[in-house]
């Protein structure tokens, strides 16, 4: 077995952290000289294609020589909701079809083991977001973008820090949002400076979305939306495209589209929507009929869109939906592709992939996102551009949110000291270092209960990835669960090994690990309620 690896050695990180300083230096020196060059509207120079994955400039004393800044990309982050890893992962198990996502993968690199933190309600999606927007984890993020809900009245959808929308606005990029905003208006209107078709909301009948223009004035009001009878998808990418044909390449872009499929309902047009019969659908090695022990809050919206038990007849009709929007879809992101390589924007724009989180789909008993397994936590992310490997593959730990400063990197942006995520140029670039040793994952129920010592979630679950393990620990209303996995000879997280006394050494350590995450990420969970030493 693959020991765990839970921190670098201390030569290793000050290298690292040393290349990292390097790196943010030399990106303050090309936006400064970027803006001294053109002014806040643009950056135009050498238009040929710069290996910007790498992200260290040739030369040093560049800031002596006249600018000769290469023109930054186009970025399009094509965002998509409740999407397996599973569904793009490239494997003999993989039912699903997706040929323009596997284009998009040959292109550039996939990341295996990329994550989204988790939230602390049912509505992963929300923090999610919010995370990817910001490059801060959800814990330090207010209420008002991350359970807005939950926030006062006038608190909803305000967030004063920078975002990256604003951060490449102000560095003269164009940008552009279309489909799925569930962080509230006006932190919609602080971000985007354009857009079309924005839907306001978590989810929507797919052929009803309840769209809004652009609207400057930042108000969206609700009577303004109409409900043109296209599917989602289709509806998203019609106008990304749009966009794209308008464009003069004279500024670089910032282009989100923001997809709210394959979210259920799990609708799609023909012949998408009859193209897996159920029938013919594998079951997944962890299918159960439910889960085995006391776990979040099962009453959530997700968890209900099926009886307990879960019948292989059900699951197996959930999974033939399931694809049939996936591939759908794909069939979408493909012509995104194309229209960006019609239009000449293939050679100098960075496109990226990436799910806001995953969903279980019958697995382990669950249908829903509310839980910490790998086929919640994991999201697919691919990252395509000039500069970036074609065809590879990265097993390195990573979050979605650790897109916020590898964007702002590759555009020439400083990244602020306080940002959380971390840029993934080092794994992208040929050395394919590794930036995070080990990784938190942690859900909490939205629902409390009121115990001795305040409101309580009615279920957390916390984990860590290290090396081929991992870690979840679960508390359900005083009920406590450890699971051990080892990914790499288990990865249906199947066979719990905390119980095996020649792990326990390991097990131990990985719970102190997550203590320390916790503590570093923030996490307002006391690590005791798993029995684990805070100050270890
Ligand atoms: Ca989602």
């Amino acid at each position: 077995m693959p020991e765990p690896t839970t921190s670098s050695p201390a030569p290793l990180r000050d290298s690292l952290r040393r290349m990292k300083d390097l790196r943010r230096w030399i990106a303050a020196i090309l936006a400064a000289s970027c803006l001294l060059a053109v002014g806040p509207t643009g950056c135009a120079g050498d238009p040929t294609p710069q290996t910007f994955a790498s992200g260290v400039a040739p030369d040093l004393d560049a800031a002596d020589k006249p600018p000769d800044v290469p023109r930054r990309p186009n970025i399009v982050i094509l965002f998509t909701d409740d999407q397996q890893a599973a569904t793009v992962d490239r494997g003999v198990l993989r039912q699903v079809r997706t040929p323009n996502i596997d284009r998009l993968s040959g292109r550039g690199v996939s990341m295996r083991s990329a994550y989204v933190m988790g939230g602390p309600h049912g509505a992963v999606c929300m923090p999610s977001r919010a995370m990817l927007l910001t490059g801060m984890h959800h814990f330090r993020l207010p209420r008002g973008i991350t359970w807005t809900w939950s926030a006062p009245p006038a608190e909803r959808g305000r967030h004063d820090g920078p975002t990256l929308p604003s951060l490449l606005r102000d560095a003269g990029y164009e940008t552009f949002f279309t489909g799925k905003w569930h962080n509230g208006r006006p932190f919609f209107a602080a971000n985007f400076e354009g857009g079309d078709a924005i839907f306001f909301g978590g989810m929507s009948d797919h052929d009803a979305v309840p769209v809004h223009e652009f609207d400057p004035t930042g108000r969206y009001e609700a009577s303004n939306a109409t409900r043109p009878d296209t599917h989602s998808s289709e509806l998203f990418t019609d106008a990304a495209l749009e966009f794209l044909r308008d464009r003069d390449g004279e500024r670089p872009f910032l282009l989100m589209v923001s997809y709210t499929a394959p979210h259920d309902p799990r609708t799609s047009p023909k012949p998408f929507a009859s193209m897996y019969p159920p029938e013919e659908v594998a079951l997944p090695a962890n299918f159960m009929s439910a889960h085995p022990f006391p776990i979040g809050d099962l009453d959530v919206r997700d968890e209900r869109l099926a009886p307990l038990p879960r019948t292989p007849e059900v699951v197996r009709e959930h999974i033939a939906d399931y694809h049939g929007i996936v591939t759908h879809l794909d069939a979408q992101i493909g012509r995104m592709l194309d229209e960006l390589d019609d239009r000449g924007f293939a050679d100098d724009t960075v496109v990226i992939l990436v799910g806001d989180n995953g969903l279980a789909l019958g697995q382990h008993g669950l249908l829903g996102k509310q839980n910490i397994y790998e086929h919640s936590s994991r999201v697919p992310m691919i990252v395509a551009g000039p500069g970036v490997p074609a065809g590879e593959t990265r097993d390195g730990l990573c979050y979605v949110h650790d897109l916020f400063p590898t964007v702002l990197e590759w555009c020439g942006v400083p990244v602020a000291d306080n940002v959380d995520a971390r840029s993934l140029v080092p794994m992208l670039s040929p050395g394919a270092e590794e930036i995070r040793p080990t990784l938190l994952l942690g859900y909490s129920t939205g629902a409390m209960l009121d115990t001795p010592d305040g409101p309580r979630p009615k279920g957390v679950l916390r984990g860590v990835r290290s090396g081929g393990w991992k870690l979840i620990e679960s508390w359900c209303e005083g009920v406590r669960t450890t699971r051990l996995f080892d990914l790499e000879s288990d990865p249906w997280e199947l066979q719990d090994l905390s119980e095996l006394p020649a792990l326990a050494d390991r097990l131990a350590a990985l719970r102190v690990e997550l203590a320390r995450l916790m503590r570093e990420a923030g996490d307002p969970i006391d690590p005791a309620i798993f029995a684990i030493d805070a100050s270890s």
